[in-house]
């Protein structure tokens, strides 16, 4: 016996209520239960109308909606949450029914619940969602990873209720296990860092040019129409410095307290980068910005110790600005994908990193028209991504500008936490000598930790000081 239902939707926040009206809207049956009922019922009140949804407000019932195999979807808030709906339901399931977690999860959770599900006998999805409220219900960005076989089992929902590219549904089959939410937590950590160097060529746009929100609005539209820098982030950026609030007259993005908070994938990110030896640091100065920003009377209280530096003007600074947008953009992707690449072998994901890119091309908040090059540029042997010949000759041609721009922040005590950490990571990689040498004489003297040398084999420890005689 089995219900109708293509699939099944639990949890009815806003991303789970526009995923199954998405979802519905693609011609599927979608069944709908929440922990709390009233919930489900305003949305079947206020939202449903002719989308064929089902709502349930017991367990069994929703699950009898279902038709075997049952496809179950948990959109509800990660951690202990999604465990217990998996507790709840095991006992009603058959072998073969699937159970997708479309939170953010952390990625060893999904691991754990994969194994757990194999055990009983059902398959397990970990899918990453990227897109909002808004992705959500028009298309997201759906970044699935588990069993392969569950996969199939949901291929043609997830891909008609994914954004559409160019060249395909933003949907694909990332890998087993964790490699969804991997994937997911990556596309947040680059998030984060894109974020901030936006944020800081906002900085300097306010403090050195002194202009008005409105007019550094108009630059970031102007810079959205480039190939470089045409982006989701930048135009909702060029919107909101724009947004004039209706009750004061003024811009509200100045009458937001500089307080950034978090929900701590970003912080995940850089801390697997760190686990993994991948340098993100980019990534990781974007999260401990976040950070800083949070102590804003201890920041309000040292200010007033400080003299203020007087920024110099620059005439070409928002020229400057757009290209070390563009490389911090790209340090920033590629810091991620050579995350990826090493998770992929250290977890045995398999990534296919062009892919993944493609399936960033909509719906995501990573959308961009520089993932159509990553894309190609993936395509051929990985190395780092800005040696590719894509990106090369646009990275030399770029650096000058992201180091005027620094140089400039620098000098005048603005802090771009981002865009240096992107600068150095260029420099840094383009050192074939990096004072590492004297680091391990250190670890020696003090630890005994040996060293190699450059002029013979073998691992070597000194006596760097002079016995003291008695
Ligand atoms: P609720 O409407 O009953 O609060 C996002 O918060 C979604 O996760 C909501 O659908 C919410 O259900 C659900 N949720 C949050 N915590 C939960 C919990 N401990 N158990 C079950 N559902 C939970």
């Amino acid at each position: 016996m089995g219900g109708i239902c293509d699939i099944g939707i639990v949890g009815l926040a806003v991303m789970g209520q526009n995923l199954a009206l998405n979802i519905a809207r693609k011609g599927f049956n979608v069944a709908v239960f929440n922990r709390t009922a009233s919930r489900t019922q305003d949305f079947v009140k206020e939202r449903v109308k002719d989308e064929t949804i089902f709502p349930a407000y017991e367990v069994e019932e929703f699950l009898s909606l279902l038709a075997p195999p049952r496809r179950v979807m948990l959109m509800v808030k990660a951690g202990q949450p999604v465990d217990d709906f998996i507790q709840l339901f095991a006992p009603h399931l058959s072998s073969g029914d699937l159970i997708m977690d479309g939170g953010n999860s952390y990625y060893r959770d999904t691991d754990r619940r994969t194994k757990e599900a194999e055990d009983k006998g059902f398959f397990y999805l970990g899918v990453g969602i990227s897109g909002g409220e808004y992705g959500a219900l028009h298309g997201p960005s759906i970044m699935p990873g588990g069993h392969r076989e569950g996969y199939l089992m949901v291929k043609d929902i997830l891909e008609k209720a994914a954004a559409q590219a160019e060249d395909g549904p933003c949907c694909t089959y990332l890998g087993p296990g964790s490699a969804g939410h991997f994937v997911k937590m990556v596309h947040n950590g680059i998030e984060y860092a894109f974020m901030q160097s936006i944020a800081e060529c906002y900085h300097l746009l306010r403090e050195v040019e002194e202009l008005p929100a409105p007019s550094i609005g108009q630059i970031f539209e102007e810079w959205n129409k480039s190939e470089d820098l045409n982006s989701y982030l930048v135009e909702i950026t060029a919107q909101v410095l724009q947004y004039i609030d209706p009750d004061t007259g003024k811009p509200l993005v100045d009458l937001i307290l500089d307080q950034a908070e978090q929900k701590g994938t970003g912080k995940w990110a850089s801390q697997v980068a760190l686990d993994l030896g991948i340098p993100t640091p980019t990534i990781n100065q974007s999260v401990i910005a976040r950070n800083l920003s949070s102590f804003k009377e201890e920041r309000k209280r040292i200010s007033a110790l400080f003299p203020r530096e007087e920024a110099e003007k620059s005439d070409a600074l928002s020229l400057h600005l757009e290209k070390a947008l563009f490389l911090s953009e790209l340090a920033a992707f590629c810091e991620g994908f050579h995350m990826l690449q090493e998770a992929s072998s250290e977890f045995s994901y398999n990534l296919n990193l062009s892919e993944v890119a493609r399936i960033w091309k909509g719906g995501c908040i990573l959308q961009a028209r520089l993932l159509n090059r990553i894309q190609e540029a993936l395509k051929e042997e990985p190395g780092l991504l800005f040696t590719s010949p894509l990106f090369l000759e646009k990275v030399k041609d770029c650096l000058p500008s992201l180091r005027q721009a620094c140089t400039l922040a620098l000098r005048g005590g603005i802090p771009v936490p981002a865009l240096s950490a992107s600068l150095s990571y260029f420099d840094s990689w383009k050192r074939e000598w990096l004072p590492a040498n004297l680091t391990q004489a250190q670890r020696d003297f003090f630890g005994a930790h040996t060293y190699r040398r450059i002029d013979r084999e073998g691992v070597f420890h000194t006596i760097w000081q002079k016995e003291e005689k008695e």
